[in-house]
């Protein structure tokens, strides 16, 4: 695990599976229509049971970039905040600002709900092929500028991730912040 305080947020790094954090949300790496899918969606609504998927049914889905908030059903954490960010083609169709979006977006929601600490997965760089260096600096950037507008309204937010490669690029891009 890998820590650094940035404005008063505590952002933390670590390698492990999102659906076992027990922060007051973790975020979903979800789809437009929010009614589930395979990578971190398979795996939330599993072992969360069929209640998320009932409460997604009934928010007529998602916009890329947005993010919608959920129970959690049987797992540890006490929302669920469904993210949808971009599919990668080229890096000429907005994905850099649509990703950035769905990170501000999940915050938003979050903190919208007095919630104060949160778990990401590693948003679009699985099935939807975002470059993960890129995505790593979009991520952590994001999430430093809103902690910086919002001192001390997010306590912690921690990134959840799956590989000991994908956790060292974004340690590279945590160090790398400025300040
Ligand atoms: N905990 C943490 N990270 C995980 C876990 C887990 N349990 N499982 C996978 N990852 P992806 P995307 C990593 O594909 O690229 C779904 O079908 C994974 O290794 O889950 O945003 C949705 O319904 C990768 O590094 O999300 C959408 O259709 C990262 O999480 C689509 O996939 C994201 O991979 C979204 O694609």
């Amino acid at each position: 695990m890998t820590s650094r305080m940035v404005a008063g947020t505590r952002i933390d790094l670590a390698e492990g599976d999102i659906t076992r954090q027990d922060t007051d949300a973790i975020v979903n790496a979800a789809n437009t229509t929010l009614l589930g899918g395979g990578g971190v969606d398979g795996a939330i609504h599993r072992a969360g049971g069929p209640s998320i998927v009932e409460e997604c049914r009934r928010l007529g889905g998602c916009a890329t970039g947005d993010a919608k908030l959920t129970g959690a059903g049987r797992l540890p954490a006490r929302h669920v905040i469904h993210a949808v960010g971009p599919v990668y083609r080229d890096g000429r169709h907005g994905e850099a600002e649509l990703l950035a979006s769905a990170y501000r977006r999940s915050l938003e929601v979050a903190m919208t709900h007095g919630l104060r600490s949160v778990a990401f997965p590693s948003i679009s760089t699985g099935a939807y092929r975002f470059p993960i260096a890129e995505a790593a600096a979009i991520a952590l950037g994001t999430v430093a500028a809103v902690a910086a507008e919002r001192q001390g309204a997010l306590e912690l937010v921690r990134f959840v991730l799956f590989s000991a490669a994908d956790f060292a690029v974004y340690a590279q891009a945590l160090a790398a912040l400025p300040g």
